[in-house]
Parts: C-alpha cells; sequence; structure tokens
C-alpha cells in the first residue's frame, strides 16, 4: 500500500534557452518556449520549467527568464528573446477596415474599406458596426437663373394683340438654369393661374377656354383680357419645376406674362418684350396639356403687377381718361374714371354727364350726372349678361 521513492537530489538542474522566433496567432501574440534542452545530471530527476513572464508574447522582441526547478527544489536560469513576427490575418472588429492583419506598433489593423457604390444618388458612408451604409441624396437642385419671359429686358413681358390667338412658349425661352450634385437635369412647366376668369359671359374675353395651358415642355397663352376689367389687364403667372438625375426637384420663382386691356392702344415699348400673338378663334382653337387656374374676377393686372398703372396705356396717351367698371355682386355695375396724365379731377371744376347704350346698338341714353370731384357713378340698371357700353363726358 504504501510507494518508496529512492531519489535523492544530488544536482542542481542545468537550464539552456535559445532565442525563438514564432509567427503571431489570429490574436497577433503568440506562446513560445525558450527551452533548448535544460536537463539534470540525477537520474530519474523530474524538472519544473517557469518562463517569465509568461505567454502568451506580443507582436515583437520579449526578452523570457527560463527557471528550470528540480524535485529538490534546485534550479537554475536562463535568458532569452521571443520574437512574435507581424504579418498574420485578423480581425480588428472595425467594417470599416478591410484585409486585416497584425502589424507591429498598431496591432490588428485593416486598410479602409471603400463604400462607393458608383451611385451618385446615394450618400456613401462606413459604420464600424455594421459597415457600409447608402442613404438617398434628397440634395434638391440649385436654381442658379430663374424663368423669365423678359427677354428684353423690361419688366412686363405681353401678350398682343388680344384677338383669342395663343402664344406658345418652349422651356429654352424661360433661360431657366439649374445645378444639381448629380447632374441630369430636366426642366418642365408646372403650373399656370390666369388673374382672371376662363370664360366670363358677356365680356371680351372671347367666351373661349384654356387660356392658360401647359405641357412639360411646351407653355401656351391666350392672347385675351377680359374687357370690362378695364383698365387693369390680364396677367397670367407661371412656375416650372427643375428635376435632377435623381428624382429631387425644385420649383421656380413665379414669372409673368401679361395681356393690355386696351385693344386700341398697345403696351409701350418700355414696359418690356412683346411677344405678337396671331388672331386666333373663340371657340376652337385650343391647346393640349393641363389646364391652369383662373380668377374669379378681374384680378390683379398688367398695371399693377408689371408696373404702375399708368402703364397700362403707352406715354403718348397719358391724357385718355381710363374708366374702369367693377360688376357689383348685388347687381350693376360701378364706373370708376380718372386722367391720370393731367391730374384728378379733370377738367378743373367739371362735372360729368354718364351715358349708356347697347353693344353697338348707336344712341347712347343718359343715366345721370354727379357734380365736382365725384369720379364714381352706380349703373344700377345694367342687367347681367348682357354687353354694354359707357360713356362719361365732362361739362365745363
Ligand atoms: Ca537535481
Ligand atoms: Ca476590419
Ligand atoms: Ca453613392
Ligand atoms: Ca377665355
Amino acid at each position: 500500500m504504501f510507494g518508496f521513492d529512492p531519489f535523492v537530489d544530488h544536482n542542481p538542474p542545468q537550464a539552456r534557452c535559445a532565442n525563438v522566433t514564432v509567427p503571431a496567432a489570429s490574436s497577433c501574440t503568440a506562446n513560445a518556449s525558450i527551452n533548448d534542452g535544460s536537463s539534470d545530471p540525477d537520474a530519474g530527476d523530474r524538472l519544473t520549467l517557469t518562463q517569465s513572464p509568461a505567454g502568451p508574447y506580443p507582436l515583437g522582441d520579449t526578452v523570457v527568464t527560463l527557471t528550470v526547478t528540480d524535485r529538490g527544489c534546485q534550479s537554475s536560469s536562463c535568458t532569452a528573446t521571443v520574437t512574435v513576427t507581424p504579418g498574420t490575418p485578423c480581425d480588428d472588429g472595425n467594417a470599416c477596415t478591410v484585409s486585416d492583419t497584425c502589424q507591429l506598433g498598431t496591432g490588428c489593423t485593416g486598410a479602409p474599406r471603400n463604400c462607393d457604390d458608383a451611385n451618385c444618388c446615394t450618400v456613401d458612408s462606413c459604420e464600424p458596426s455594421s459597415g457600409c451604409a447608402h442613404v438617398p441624396n434628397t440634395e434638391p437642385p440649385t436654381i442658379v437663373d430663374q424663368p423669365d419671359l423678359e427677354g428684353g429686358g423690361g419688366s412686363c413681358p405681353g401678350l398682343w394683340p388680344p384677338q383669342h390667338g395663343y402664344v406658345d412658349f418652349t422651356v429654352a425661352d424661360t433661360g431657366i438654369e439649374a445645378q444639381a450634385v448629380c447632374g441630369g437635369l430636366t426642366y418642365s412647366f408646372s403650373s399656370c393661374a390666369s388673374s382672371q376668369a376662363e370664360d366670363q359671359s358677356g365680356t371680351a374675353d372671347g367666351g373661349s377656354a384654356r387660356d392658360c395651358v401647359y405641357e412639360p415642355e411646351a407653355l401656351h397663352l391666350r392672347a385675351e383680357r377680359d374687357g370690362t376689367c378695364s383698365p387693369k389687364g390680364r396677367t397670367y403667372t407661371m412656375t416650372m419645376i427643375a428635376t435632377d438625375a435623381c428624382g429631387n426637384s425644385t420649383t421656380s420663382a413665379p414669372f409673368t406674362a401679361c395681356v393690355w386691356h386696351d385693344k386700341q392702344h398697345g403696351p409701350g415699348s418700355s414696359t418690356g418684350r412683346i411677344y405678337s400673338a396671331s388672331p386666333g378663334s373663340n371657340g376652337n382653337d385650343t391647346r393640349a396639356g393641363t389646364n391652369g387656374t383662373y380668377g374669379t374676377a378681374c384680378g390683379d393686372g398688367c398695371g399693377l403687377i408689371c408696373g404702375e398703372p399708368g402703364q397700362v396705356h403707352d406715354s403718348s396717351d397719358d391724357d385718355r381718361p381710363i374708366l374702369l367698371l367693377t360688376v357689383l355682386s348685388g347687381g350693376g355695375v360701378r364706373l370708376d374714371w380718372s386722367t391720370p396724365g393731367l391730374g384728378d379731377p379733370y377738367p378743373p371744376n367739371a362735372s360729368y354727364e354718364i351715358w349708356r347704350r347697347a353693344r353697338g346698338s348707336g344712341a347712347y341714353t343718359k343715366l345721370g350726372e354727379v357734380p365736382h370731384g365725384v369720379t364714381t357713378y352706380v349703373d344700377a340698371e345694367a342687367v347681367d349678361g348682357r354687353d354694354y357700353e359707357w360713356s362719361v363726358n365732362a361739362l365745363y
């Protein structure tokens, strides 16, 4: 039952070391033994080997001491260098680096990941935890040259004469220009609004519909206005859209074109470019496309939007009286008159007679008089749906 070991320790062990070079493991460290045949002269002795520092060892050189201890607790030691070499593939835990290897000084590192998906319409980035990310590029185009129809440099482009014909415009006529990161820009007409009604019965808008029509690449404006809105002309207000290769779009600033109210006295050349219009048919002449939107009354005409009210006549007509007709919601028509070139009221001390006739019927009928200083009159007897002409005479 009892074992007996006759061993007697006579001699200390003999430690023997050698430098070793080992490649790094994927952890970028390595275990290594510097023992080079350490021994003990005593037959039957057993040796315990201890390295300090213990492994695993980092990249590069580490000086290590080997201590050899025998059964009698006698020991000896020696010193050698452990060299752990770089270059082993590893994983740095960063999805934004690739081809990670163990490298002296920096440990496990790799080259930056290229997240460019060759698609301009995505914004590319990298998250260390998840890798490449691609989110839509939503930056809209920048309009660097807003559209307009002014052409000649004036402030109020006009359509003339007002005989119900269309003036047709292309995208190029507007001069619109935009910039976008991904390019691929296209331009289209996107809205058209008339300041006046589309087809107001009993006035000079011709009984025609589709006065203000747009297609993606074309705009069609009818040279027409409501004559009873004098001195206000008609204003068409448009917008365009610039769209880039990614589908991002920007709407332009609004731009205008006008139709003078006065068929006999057209716009002056100083007010802006004049687009000549061919006579059109009231009913049959229409254009394809999306119909625009329309006002319900006279709206703000050229005189108010495109310049001063006096611009509704050219400069040679500044002494012509202006007669403004307003259809009253409760019935009847209100007349307002002025002589902007000569001062109001004019002539000095004048009073006024108001006359009316059925349109083109010959004789006028006097409706009434107003004293000096009054420049307005309500014709309560005018019947909705009929065409009339009024005359205001100065008495002095
Ligand atoms: Ca021994
Ligand atoms: Ca990596
Ligand atoms: Ca991209
Ligand atoms: Ca019309």
